[in-house]
């Protein structure tokens, strides 16, 4: 749903030009010091981008999903590392408060995380626990006013520079599955939490990701979202159908992106007497690709406005994330190929993508549990 076009076109050339002016020439200075520099976040903060989801009435824009995913595809062409250092708070890191939290937990957090003051991370998965969400075996045991929290949390995205974490622990130990599993607003500087170091990861320099390491770390009782135990599971499966279509919408930029930067390479590049892209062979790939972007943006937006109208889009937001990964991991496979010998260099950029979309296809539940999703709610929806 798009509340006022007028607003919405001025925020989208807002972020377009952020984008093409700020962001895509420090790309591979974000690439070759790991670092997104200080005044860009300065600036992403000015403009709104860490309280794109919070309400207005706690000081953020409020956008619809329609369009959040309109300004995720916007953000899309350029690095992804860019989107990651906002993308926790608006998205998986705070929604669970949104979402499930009490009065006083909103009015508390979402105006410091609408600024950028605090940075919110998403503490789901574990050494031992990944797609299986479920089995995660951390635990916060309830002692008085407090609950005592022990385990690990791994590859937590935006670790080093939150402020709050949304953790998923399991206050019912007795219990093995779903039901016994809270979440917990659990503040940076809390006694007990430490983190391990930054992970060295394949591509998305500039975005990090550590271990969280919880050593009977004590938080309030009044911590726990919802104010009841046993609720956390389902905050995060519906933070998670929502974060899906957010990616999807993202997967569908970052796929504009390089089909853009591979169509302009094929009019530039010579061989055999003329520009690569008159080469039919070329044409295909390129058409396919184009043909592939057109589709994941139709869906992402058809799921987004579902979901704007109140229907339930866990199945549409699985199959977003799934195609929308699916096919980004495809194009970059294509641009790699048709930039040829210069693909495969660093100079050219189109490698480092290849490198960075891959984690699509994994964080935020992989292909093969989308797949799972997707499946089981069809047969559970025809019996
Ligand atoms: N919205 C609301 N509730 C949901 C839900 C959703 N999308 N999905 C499941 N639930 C509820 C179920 O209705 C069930 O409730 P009841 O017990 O009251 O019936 C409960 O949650 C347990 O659901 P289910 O039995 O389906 O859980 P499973 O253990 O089978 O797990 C999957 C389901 C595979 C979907 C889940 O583990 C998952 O999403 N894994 C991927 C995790 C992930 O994305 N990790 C990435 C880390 S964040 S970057």
């Amino acid at each position: 749903m798009i509340r006022d076009t007028e607003i919405l076109d001025s925020l989208l050339d807002t972020v377009r030009r952020f984008v093409r002016e700020r962001l895509v020439p420090n790309e591979q200075l974000v690439a070759e010091t790991d670092k997104i520099p200080a005044d860009i976040i300065s600036d992403m903060k000015a403009i709104g981008l860490f309280g794109l989801t919070v309400p207005e009435e706690y000081g953020g824009l409020g956008l619809t999903m329609e369009e959040e995913a309109l300004v995720m595809i916007e953000m899309g062409k350029t690095s992804p590392a860019f989107r990651s250092i906002f993308g926790t708070t608006v998205g998986i890191g705070s929604q669970g408060i949104l979402m499930d939290g009490t009065e006083e937990q909103k009015a508390r957090y979402l105006p410091l995380l609408a600024t950028g003051e605090l940075i919110a991370s998403f503490a789901l998965t574990e050494p031992g626990s990944g797609s299986d969400a479920a089995s995660l075996r951390t635990t916060a045991v309830r002692d008085g006013d407090h609950y005592v929290i022990n385990g690990t949390k791994r590859f937590i995205t935006n670790a080093p520079y939150a402020g709050l974490f949304t953790l998923m622990a399991r206050t019912d130990p007795g219990s093995k599955g779903a039901a016994g599993i809270s979440a917990l607003i659990v503040e940076a500087g809390t006694p007990g939490l430490s983190l391990g170091q930054p992970d060295k990861k394949m591509g998305q320099k500039g975005a990090h990701t550590c271990d969280v390491i919880f050593d009977n770390c004590r938080v309030p009782a009044e911590n726990i979202i919802g104010g009841r135990e046993g609720l956390g599971f389902k905050t995060a499966m519906k933070v998670l159908d929502k974060g899906r279509i957010h990616i999807g919408a993202f997967c569908v930029g970052v796929t504009e992106r390089m089909l853009d930067d591979a169509l302009h390479y094929a009019m530039e590049r010579e061989q055999f007497g003329q520009p690569i892209a008159e080469f039919q062979l070329v044409q295909a790939m390129l058409a396919d690709s184009k043909a592939e972007a057109y589709a994941a943006r139709c869906m992402a937006l058809d799921a987004a406005r579902r979901r704007d109208a109140g229907e339930n889009v866990t199945t549409e937001a699985a199959c977003v994330k799934m195609f929308a990964s699916e096919i980004c991991g495809r194009v970059a496979d294509r641009a790699v190929q048709i930039f040829g010998g210069a693909g495969y260099m660093a100079e050219y950029g189109i490698e480092r993508f290849y490198r960075d979309v891959r984690l699509f296809r994994i964080y935020e539940g992989s292909t093969q549990i989308q797949q799972i999703i997707i499946g089981r709610n069809m047969v559970r929806d025809a019996s």
